[in-house]
This record gives structure tokens, C-alpha cells and sequence, in this order.
């Protein structure tokens, strides 16, 4: 008889094992990325080239009246940017195709104002189409910014100008480039109250673009693809959701708030995660009076911490000097930052950590998946253990300064807000930190201690969290 039910609690146990461990992944909360959406969020970090007539003119924004033989590189090499691009880290080149003066590096069938008629390669050369072979040679994927403001367009201000804009992005959007990963509205106008006025069918131009290349990521203020941060700093919000209202808003003037923009919103109706840009240089074109004003290495890093470590991806402008080459100093320093990621994130100290769970959605989503590599592994709380914890315990006391945690986002941006603990002496939980959103990645920082242990306790969440990594590292040079 004892051996009968020994029998029968082994088998409940072995069928309610297996049950658990096929059972499906908990269901999403609110708005979810699309397939493109995650993909570029795992992109991370990608390099923006402005290049154009004001990288020989020394201004910002071109007046659009310049001749086109002020465009001459001496030198183009879009082979030397992708190299450094992907040594620094890069996944992808977004290049200003047609920035506010309206001139294209590209031979725009469209246009008056581009290449063809400047005196570059006798008017044969075409920059997108050496970026596009230099990014296909290299495994980067390539993007273009072409900006709606046109200084030059004469029909800029009409209803026509609207079709030409839609016809250019059709030009460069048809394939002869190859597939393209993002495409930047830049919002900007500054035509002021007495200029111009183009009231822009952006219907039109994303179905200009999306009709190509349905796999595109369109940035605006509104997305719908990605969202400017709402600063040029490269810096989120703290609290930064990847979820904003959008219904009222347009790109440019009629932007959301910037406090939206720069950490979306909690409860808004639409994935739409930011892009931080940012350049290394005080302008966003190259100037020899500027090279001096590089951006130092541990601006560089606070930079990634409060991009990449903030739930955005980072888009960092490294403009290519009129030889049509990236300059020294900028490659020097993209190097030397790269080697101080490499140095800090390249050593997860939380390897070999058990992990200890407040509860799991079942086996197959069970705590030690936090720490096996792989986005699409990870663990889920049980449904309702909104406020669930884990505890890494490592093999032995070690020191950090940093913590990363990566949200699941196929199952939505779940996490409010939440604390780091480590033991004090007397072996309670003391504070030592506090974060509030997740989202794709988070990083944490705070001074260095030493400990075995550390928790993570979700304070708040929308719903059962879902982690897919966690791991600690030590900046050395914080
Ligand atoms: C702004 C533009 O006006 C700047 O010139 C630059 O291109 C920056 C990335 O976006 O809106």
C-alpha cells in the first residue's frame, strides 16, 4: 500500500513536472516591439555620419544657395568609416543622404542639387553607393537620414514639394542601395515665423518609404519606428518607457512633451523606444577649429550609461573631415572607448552565481536563466508575484560597481521600479540602490562594494516580471 502511493505521488510529480516545464511563456503586457523593432533594439549602438557641403563651409546648417562644387572630397573613404565603425562596436551607419541645404550625395533624379552637378568625380561619384558596398562588405547595416527641411527645393512651401520629397525618398529607398535599417524625419525647421511653410503628409512619406523596405525603422518625434530622445545630449530619462502617446502629435513643432519623449510613457498606446543622438564633436559637422573638443572617454562612457544603460539606443555622429575620412583624433578616441567597454563589460562578474528565486512561471523559465546567455532565455516570475525577487550568490566575495538587467520586451516593458540590496555586517538586506524602469537593457550604477550576495527586488511592476539577464561588472576607472 505505501508502496502503491509512492508509486502514485512519483507519477503526479513527474507529469506535473513535465507540465510546467512545456508550459507556455506568460502572456504580454500592453504594447509589444515588432520583430524590426527588437532587432534594432538589439543593435544598441550604431554610428551617424554627417557629411556634406557644411563639412566644407564650416556652418551647421547650410543656407541651401551653396554651389555644388563646394562639395569635393579629396579623399572619400566610406571603407575607413565602416572599419572604424565596427571596431568601435557599431552595428549600423546612418549618413545624412540630404541634410537642411538640401544638397544630395546620392544623384537624386529629383534634384538640381546633388553630386551629378558637382564637380566631385566629374559629377559620377555617388556617396551612398560606396557607403552601401563599404557597410555590405563589412556586416554593418546602413541607414539614411534625409531631412524633410529643404533650403534649396524650390517647391519647398507647396503642396508639389510634398511629392518631390516622397519621390526622393523612392530614389534612394527602391533597392539600389540595398536593404536600409532605419530612416530619419529629422524634425528641425528654421524658417522662423516669416519663412516658409510646408505642411508635411507624413502618410505619404512613410508609405514612401514603408511601401521598399517594410522592415525600415522610421524615427521622428513620433516615431512610429523609433523616437528622438528629446535632447542632443545622447542622455535618456532615467525612467525611460518605450511605450508613448502619440494621438495629437506630430513630428517637429508639434512634438510630444520632452519629458515624453526623453522617458515615453508608462501607459501609452504605442511601442515606440528612443534613439539617442549625440555627437562627438561640439557641432555635428566636421571642423578643424573642433579637434580639439573630442569628446573624452569618460564622456563617452557616461554617454553609453545614460543611452544604451537607459533603455535607448545610442547614435553617435563621428563627422568624416573634407578629405571625406574620419580624422585621427575622432578614431583614436572611438578606439579607446571601445577598449573601456571591452574592459568593464567584457567580464560579467556574476558567472557562476546560484540564483535563487522569490518564485518561477514554471521550470522552462526557471531563475538560472538569468544568467545563460541568450535574449529569448529567461525567467518569469509566477503571475502573481508582481513585487518577485532573485538573489544572485556568487562562488566568492567580489567587487562591483555595476549592475545590468535586461527585460524580456516580446513580453512587453513590465518593471516600475525596483531596489538592490547586498548584506550588512550583521546579515540583513541593506539598500545600495534603487532603479525604476528596465526595459531592453538598464545599468545601474553605484560605488563599489564587496559581497557574495546581491538582491533584486521588483518594487512595482505592470505585471509578473520577465528577466533575461542580470549580471554585474566593475568599472575600474568610474
Ligand atoms: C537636428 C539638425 O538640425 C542638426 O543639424 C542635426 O542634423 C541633428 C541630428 O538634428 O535637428
Amino acid at each position: 500500500m505505501k508502496g502503491l502511493m509512492k508509486k502514485n505521488w512519483l507519477l503526479c510529480a513527474v507529469v506535473l513536472g513535465a507540465a510546467l516545464s512545456c508550459r507556455e511563456a506568460p502572456p504580454p503586457v500592453g504594447p509589444t516591439p515588432t520583430p524590426a523593432q527588437l532587432a534594432w533594439q538589439q543593435m544598441e549602438m550604431n554610428l551617424f555620419v554627417h557629411f556634406g557641403p557644411n563639412t566644407f563651409s564650416g556652418l551647421e546648417w547650410g543656407l541651401g544657395s551653396e554651389a555644388e562644387d563646394l562639395f569635393c572630397p579629396t579623399g572619400l573613404d566610406c571603407r575607413q568609416w565602416a572599419r572604424i565603425a565596427r571596431a568601435a562596436g557599431m552595428k549600423g551607419i546612418i549618413l545624412t543622404a540630404k541634410h537642411h541645404d538640401g544638397f544630395c550625395l546620392w544623384p537624386n533624379p529629383y534634384s538640381r542639387h546633388t553630386v551629378r552637378e558637382s564637380r566631385w568625380r566629374d559629377g559620377s561619384g555617388d556617396v551612398l553607393k560606396e557607403l552601401a558596398e563599404a557597410c555590405a562588405e563589412t556586416g554593418l547595416k546602413m541607414g539614411v537620414y534625409i531631412s524633410p527641411w529643404d533650403r534649396n527645393d524650390p517647391t519647398y512651401g507647396t503642396p508639389a514639394y510634398n511629392d518631390n520629397y516622397a519621390r526622393t525618398l523612392r530614389s534612394v529607398h527602391d533597392g539600389t542601395y540595398g536593404p536600409l535599417f532605419e530612416h530619419w524625419f529629422d524634425g528641425a525647421c528654421g524658417e522662423g515665423p516669416n519663412g516658409k511653410r510646408q505642411v508635411y503628409d507624413w502618410p505619404l512619406f512613410h508609405r514612401s518609404v514603408l511601401d521598399l523596405q517594410p522592415q525600415a525603422i522610421l524615427f521622428s518625434d513620433t516615431g512610429p519606428g523609433a523616437r528622438w530622445v528629446g535632447n542632443e545630449r545622447g542622455i535618456a530619462s532615467e525612467t525611460n518607457w518605450s511605450t508613448l502617446h502619440i494621438e495629437g502629435f506630430s513630428p517637429g513643432a508639434g512634438a510630444p512633451p520632452t519629458e515624453s519623449l526623453s522617458g515615453g510613457d508608462e501607459d501609452g498606446g504605442h511601442w515606440i523606444p528612443a534613439e539617442a543622438d549625440v555627437s562627438i564633436r561640439p557641432g555635428w559637422f566636421w571642423r578643424e577649429a573642433e579637434n580639439d573638443r573630442v569628446k573624452r572617454v569618460d564622456e563617452l562612457m557616461d554617454i553609453y550609461l545614460g543611452s544604451v544603460g537607459r533603455n535607448a539606443v545610442l547614435l553617435l555622429n563621428v563627422p568624416p573631415d573634407t578629405s571625406g575620412r574620419i580624422h585621427p583624433v575622432d578614431s583614436a578616441r572611438l578606439m579607446a572607448f571601445r577598449r573601456r567597454l571591452d574592459a568593464v563589460f567584457g567580464n560579467d562578474l556574476s558567472q557562476g552565481a546560484r540564483v535563487q528565486t522569490s518564485s518561477s512561471y514554471g521550470l522552462r523559465f526557471r531563475g538560472r536563466n538569468l544568467l545563460r546567455g541568450g535574449y529569448d532565455t529567461f525567467w518569469a516570475a509566477a503571475a502573481k508575484d508582481t513585487c518577485a525577487s532573485f538573489i544572485l550568490d556568487l562562488p566568492q566575495e567580489r567587487c562591483f560597481n555595476r549592475l545590468q538587467l535586461q527585460e524580456y520586451i516580446p513580453l512587453g516593458q513590465r518593471i516600475r521600479s525596483f531596489v538592490v540590496e547586498i548584506p550588512a555586517e550583521d546579515g540583513r538586506w541593506q539598500l545600495l540602490a534603487e532603479g525604476s524602469t528596465v526595459g531592453y537593457k538598464r545599468i545601474l550604477t553605484f560605488p563599489e562594494v564587496r559581497s557574495r550576495r546581491i538582491r533584486v527586488r521588483i518594487t512595482s511592476a505592470k505585471a509578473s516580471p520577465v528577466l533575461c539577464g542580470a549580471a554585474l561588472f566593475l568599472d575600474n576607472d568610474a
